[in-house]
């Protein structure tokens, strides 16, 4: 008869010669598979007499266990072994010192909004923001610029797609901060809306702003400061006062002079530059174009909201990024977008 105990030998051999579970799976088939030699010597019982038939199947059942004895242990054996192999390879060095920490710091820009920030609250002025994403009617055609105005074109403006890849005609970047002035007055007269008179406005817009333009002294993203003053009688005198008392301060200096230069915008009438010149120091005589201003126009006021027979007001708007280049001496705007901490942490 069949050797039985050379057949546990020889499986447990080639159970152990796999070193994949697949190639054990594999080898497992021939002894214990549907065509397997110990699956037909058991098969083949039924042709025995009766009494060997006793005999030769606790011998060839005694076998099977032992098969299966030996592919659980080597089955158990490659699972541990794939086990460890992974651990190994997930293995961290615990001991690597670690990145360290590095102290952050506010952006030179920042720190310029934040001052011009402070100096107008110190004069009653609110701070105010609004989104980046504006409307076409808030960021336009409230500020009284006409549908051709070339600043509409996609040559100055980024315009948003929609999902088909259209150019969409309601929303674009916000080119300036005005339409956040545009909501404040039309807050501001909701909530006033009891009263005959309502207090003054008297806010600042400090944000991002886009446009389509990049050299050294232009960056497709840009800071601006837009402040409105609207109230009864508000003139463009107290414009002016305003304007130059905060250069002053700003540049900590009583040593300049300030000159508003006729101009033109669509939203302000009349318009003006404000330069400013030092009278002293590197920049001394020179004169610097620093803001924009006017009496806000008209319309711009009845699209707030605001009846124009009644109230006026001035608006202006500067550039913090331009005089935070000014503060420090930098030639190239871009340097303050480009994320270089080499830049960056000498303003700390
Ligand atoms: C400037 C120059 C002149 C301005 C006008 C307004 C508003 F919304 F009240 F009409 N906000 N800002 C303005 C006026 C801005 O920036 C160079």
């Amino acid at each position: 008869m069949y050797d039985l105990d050379q057949l546990v030998a020889q499986a447990t051999a080639e159970f152990s010669a796999a070193t994949e579970l697949a190639r054990l799976e594999d080898a497992k088939a021939g002894y214990l598979g549907k065509d397997g030699s110990l699956t037909a010597l058991l098969k083949g019982l039924g042709k025995l007499p009766a009494e060997e038939r006793k005999i030769a199947g606790a011998a060839i059942n005694a076998a099977k266990v032992q098969v299966e004895t030996a592919l659980a242990a080597r089955r158990d054996a490659l699972k541990n072994a794939q086990l460890e192999a992974q651990l190994a390879a997930e293995a961290l060095d615990i001991t690597l010192p670690g990145r360290g920490q590095s102290r952050g710091g506010i952006h030179p820009v920042m720190r310029t909004l934040d001052r011009i920030e402070q100096l107008f609250r110190s004069i009653g002025f609110e701070v105010a923001d609004g989104p980046e994403i504006e409307t076409d009617w808030h960021n336009f055609t409230a500020l009284n610029t006409p549908e051709n105005h070339p600043a509409r074109s996609m040559h100055d403006t980024f315009y948003l797609l929609d999902e088909t890849g259209k150019v969409r005609e309601d929303v674009l970047l916000r080119t300036h901060t005005s339409p956040v002035q545009i909501r404040s007055m039309l807050a501001h007269v909701e909530k006033y809306k009891h009263l005959d008179t309502m207090p003054e406005i008297r806010v600042i817009c400090p944000g991002r702003v886009y446009r389509v333009d990049s050299d050294a002294t232009h960056s497709p993203m840009f800071h601006q400061v837009e402040g409105l003053w609207v109230g009864e009688n508000v003139s463009f005198a107290d414009l002016k006062g305003v304007v130059a008392d905060f250069l002053r301060r700003f540049f900590e200096s009583d040593d300049l002079k300030v000159r508003f230069r006729p101009s033109f915008f669509p939203f302000t009438e009349p318009s003006a530059e404000i330069d400013v010149a030092f009278m002293s120091g590197p920049m001394e005589g020179r004169w610097l174009e620093i803001a924009g201003c006017g009496m806000v126009h008209p319309n711009v006021l009845r699209f707030g909201g605001v009846a124009p027979e009644k109230y006026t007001g001035f608006a202006f708007g500067m550039g913090p990024d331009r005089l935070t280049m000014l503060r420090y001496g930098i030639n190239d705007l871009r340097l303050f977008f480009d994320g270089d901490l080499r830049f960056l942490s000498q303003f700390q």
